[in-house]
């Protein structure tokens, strides 16, 4: 796939790890530029490391906390003023308090709950709102999603809900922005071994069930991730919106 001369803005990656970081070199490998935004400033030079590793353009690296309304207005006017508008983006962020993550569903407290739907749901319609600003004809966005917002999953708890809620955000935002020629997707991601996932108890049965019990007996990558994520960020996606793809080696199809 050809993506010379396409520029897109890639949100939430932390580390080697990140999914964020396998589209990055995903996106890189077919020609694209990219534009990185990181959480806060102590992520900066973690990110600069791993710049060196692309082939093509990536000059641009924004501080955009999704939970600053402003932080994130400035991001983006930064971004479309130094890049002269934008193709798509890809948002990979979620995040919930450690507690909220073990035990069960009930013991949920309000502040948690706001806290997890905000970073993590909301946070796609805002930035929805400030790149639809700054895309080009033809704009697509993705974000990260997972089937724990589709099934009851021991552990995962209120990021269940928020995922739920963002699968939702996207069917809308799709019908929203669709009216400008933009379209918005998510990609299903089975379990990956990233800074968000391997603090997971439980996590090696979880990978270990993926293996058994999938059609292809395997676990993913940040790579085949990555693909797919080009895939929807690209035209060859044209006709694709509000639409949820599962690259999780077919585990979701299973009873
Ligand atoms: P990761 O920890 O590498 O990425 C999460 C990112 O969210 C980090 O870069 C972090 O800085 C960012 N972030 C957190 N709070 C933020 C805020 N307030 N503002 C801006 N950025 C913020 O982990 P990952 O596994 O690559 O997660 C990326 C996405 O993929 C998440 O949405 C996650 O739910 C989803 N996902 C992960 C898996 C998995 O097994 N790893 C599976 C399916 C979906
Ligand atoms: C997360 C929690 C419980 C079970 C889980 C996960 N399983 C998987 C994940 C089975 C695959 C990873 N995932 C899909 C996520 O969306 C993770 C989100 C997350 C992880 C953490 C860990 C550290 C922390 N807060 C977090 N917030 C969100 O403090």
């Amino acid at each position: 796939m050809n993506l010379e001369g396409k520029t897109f803005v890639i949100m939430g990656v932390a580390n080697r790890r990140s999914i964020a970081w396998g589209a990055a070199r995903a996106l890189d490998q077919m020609g694209a530029n990219l534009v990185f935004t990181i959480l806060n400033e102590r992520f900066r030079r973690e990110l600069e490391k791993l710049l060196d590793d692309l082939e093509g353009n990536h000059d641009i690296v924004v501080e955009c906390d999704v939970q600053d309304d402003e932080q994130i207005a400035s991001a983006f006017e930064e971004i479309g003023a130094k890049t002269g508008g934008i193709d798509g983006l890809l948002h990979a962020i979620a995040y919930a308090g450690k507690d909220e993550l073990q035990g069960g569903y009930s013991e949920t407290s309000r502040e948690g709950f706001k806290n997890a739907l905000d970073i993590s749901s909301y946070s796609l319609a805002i930035i929805a709102k400030n790149a639809k600003k700054i895309m080009n004809e033809g704009g697509s966005i993705v974000t990260m999603t997972y089937l724990g917002g589709e099934r009851a999953m021991p552990n995962y708890n209120v990021m269940g809900i928020a995922k739920a809620a963002l699968d939702a955000s996207v069917r809308y935002l799709a019908l929203d922005l669709g009216a400008d020629g933009f379209r918005v997707n998510a990609v299903s991601a089975g379990p990956i071994r990233t800074l968000s996932s391997s603090a997971v108890g439980e996590f090696k049965s979880v990978m270990k069930e993926m293996e058994e019990r999938s059609p292809l007996k395997r676990n993913v990558d940040q790579l085949e991730v990555g693909n797919t994520v080009a895939f929807l960020l690209s035209d060859l996606a044209s006709g694709i919106t509000g639409e949820v793809v599962h690259v999780d080696s077919g585990y979701h199809v299973m009873a």
